[in-house]
């Protein structure tokens, strides 16, 4: 069997055990599409704004929701409703990192109760398995599409996510392959931590990367930015996360603009996934 970078996504949806990792496997199929959007704004008309310009375009939407200053539980009324009317996924970006109890009270409680409307979010592995535990606690009894993602590895110049890190990592993946769908990384992650006598491990974990930038190189806090080609043919990645490639650095959000990003970052990131399975394919896999 082909490696998962080798294979369609339509192939994955068929075969991937998580109902969130099939359902979103099941979207960029339908729409072709490998781009989530970073809505990183503060007001919710501007979050609004830019999920009605890009929702046609993307797979995913990813929120910081405790950056909304005017926040309140429409909000995350009004982005479930879009996410049905639009087919993309909601990825709550929380970055969880604390012990079970806590995290498990994080994701389900408070003023966001995250686990009643993101399909998706992810964690540090710092502190150990236990973070996978209780957040499962909570994710895994819901009748819902429920995954998370592990930091395997950060986009930030000098990040301490590498070498053991990034093994330990994936260890804890595979150990919890039910509600673990992936990891928020830079390259794919099959290899890693498997001795070269090991058998080849039989999951498919899919590889969101974040720092995707068509136009810049970084920015002037530690961000670092590939192409889409970089990303997606040549690291095997599957989905590009792009925040101010697409609603752009100033104060005001211009709709149409954004728009013609969105589309324009989708194009890319189809094409380079493309690039990827028709390689495959001419190699006969
Ligand atoms: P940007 O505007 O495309 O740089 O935004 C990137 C987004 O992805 C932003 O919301 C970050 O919080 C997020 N991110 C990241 O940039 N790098 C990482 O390693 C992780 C998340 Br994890």
């Amino acid at each position: 069997m082909p490696a998962p970078h080798l294979q369609s996504y339509k192939n994955r949806a068929a075969k991937h055990s998580n109902p969130a990792a099939r359902a979103l496997l099941r979207c960029m199929e339908a729409k072709k599409s490998n781009l989530a959007v970073s809505v990183d704004v503060t007001t919710t008309k501007d979050f609004f704004d830019i999920i009605e310009a890009v929702a046609p375009y993307v797979c995913l939407i990813k929120t910081h929701v405790d950056i909304l200053e005017d926040w309140n539980p429409g909000v995350t009324t009004r982005l479930q409703h879009l996410s049905r009317e639009h087919n993309f996924l909601i990825f709550e970006d929380r970055k969880f990192a604390d012990i079970g109890n806590t995290v498990a009270l994080q994701y389900s409680s408070g003023l966001y109760k995250i686990s009643s409307w993101a399909h998706i979010v992810n964690a540090h592995p710092v502190p150990g398995p236990s973070i996978i535990t209780g957040l499962a606690s909570v994710g895994m009894k819901l009748q819902e599409e429920r995954g998370l993602l592990l930091l395997a590895e950060m986009s930030t110049k000098g990040a301490l996510t590498i070498g053991s890190y990034t093994v330990e990592a994936v260890r804890m993946a595979r150990e919890h392959r039910d509600f673990v769908i992936g990891f928020i990384a830079q390259h794919r992650m099959e290899s890693i931590g498997l001795s070269g006598t090991d058998d080849v491990v039989d999951e498919d974990f899919l590889i969101l990367a974040p720092g995707v930038g068509l136009d810049s190189k970084g920015d002037a806090m530690g961000q670092q930015y590939r192409t889409p080609t970089e990303v997606v043919t040549q690291c095997g990645c599957d989905v590009i996360i792009v925040g101010r490639g697409i609603i752009g650095i100033g104060r005001d959000i211009d709709a149409e603009k954004v728009k013609e990003q969105a589309r324009r970052y989708q194009t890319a990131g189809w094409e380079a996934y493309e690039k990827r399975i028709v390689t495959n394919q001419l190699l006969g896999e």
